[in-house]
């Protein structure tokens, strides 16, 4: 055993002095800086799910092609939740719920204003699915939303009407996960919003930009940035992840 733990050591050094010659001092300190998860921190996958790719009911331009990079950045991570849209069959968000209302209208609600959606996602349905293509077995929870029937959630943690909340904060807590590194669809709507209340809830949040796409209704993906980094919601890239 303590021969092969000397042998790993030799190795390692003789990987350093190797990686050094290759890459020169610049570089290594480059790789150095990258941001390497531990057990506190968790990957948030957002709504990566067949309504909103290519060809879906609400589908976000070129969404599917999140997949591989949240894939890749999946196995730098031992703590994976994600997040599934979840709507009854007649949600309050769908124009199909109002009389003479079309998609990407916006309505008032006892809660505010809310755009009115294509209907997606409605529970149990092929649409509701997360993409096949994602591929991250240890993922540890998925939380569903948007499922009252009268109330929309583009937030993983809080409904729209800024008082019910999903639980994932507390489980966060109990995780005791600190920082939190935010992927998916869409950016400008489930993805801000629920960046923003991980903000909220006190949590070191990274929203992954390469890794994410937007919607983007009059400026939307702006806005969104905008009122992110007023929270102090860090950008970054898939590659700033070792
Ligand atoms: C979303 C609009 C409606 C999202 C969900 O996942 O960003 N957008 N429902
Ligand atoms: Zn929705």
């Amino acid at each position: 055993m303590i021969h092969l733990q000397r042998r790993e050591v030799m190795f390692g050094l003789a990987g350093v002095a190797l990686a050094q010659s290759l890459l020169g001092r610049a570089s290594m300190a480059l790789a150095a800086d990258k941001i390497k998860p531990g057990p506190s921190s968790t990957l948030i996958v957002v709504d990566v799910q067949n309504c909103f790719l290519p060809g879906g009911s609400l589908a976000v331009k070129d969404g599917d092609q999140v997949i591989p990079v949240i894939n890749r950045l999946a196995k730098s991570f031992e703590n994976v939740v994600l997040t599934q849209d979840w709507h009854t069959a007649h949600h309050i968000s769908f124009a199909s719920s109002h009389e003479g209302k079309k998609p990407f209208e916006v309505i008032k609600l006892p809660y505010g204003s809310q755009v009115l959606w294509p209907d997606h996602c409605v529970q149990g349905t092929e649409g509701a699915s997360i993409a096949k293509g994602i591929e991250i077995p240890h993922a540890q929870v998925i939380i569903r939303k948007g499922f009252h029937n009268d109330v929309d959630s583009y937030s993983a943690f809080l409904e729209a009407d800024k008082e019910t909340r999903t639980g994932l904060a507390s489980y966060l807590k109990e995780r005791k996960i600190d920082t939190v590194f935010v992927t998916g669809l869409a950016t400008d709507f489930c993805v801000a919003w629920t960046a923003m209340d991980a903000r909220n809830a006190g949590l070191n949040v990274y929203v992954v930009d390469d890794a994410c796409r937007g919607i983007d209704i009059n400026g939307s993906v702006a806005k969104a940035w905008e009122d992110m980094t007023k929270l102090g919601v860090k950008k970054i890239e898939s590659s700033d992840i070792a």
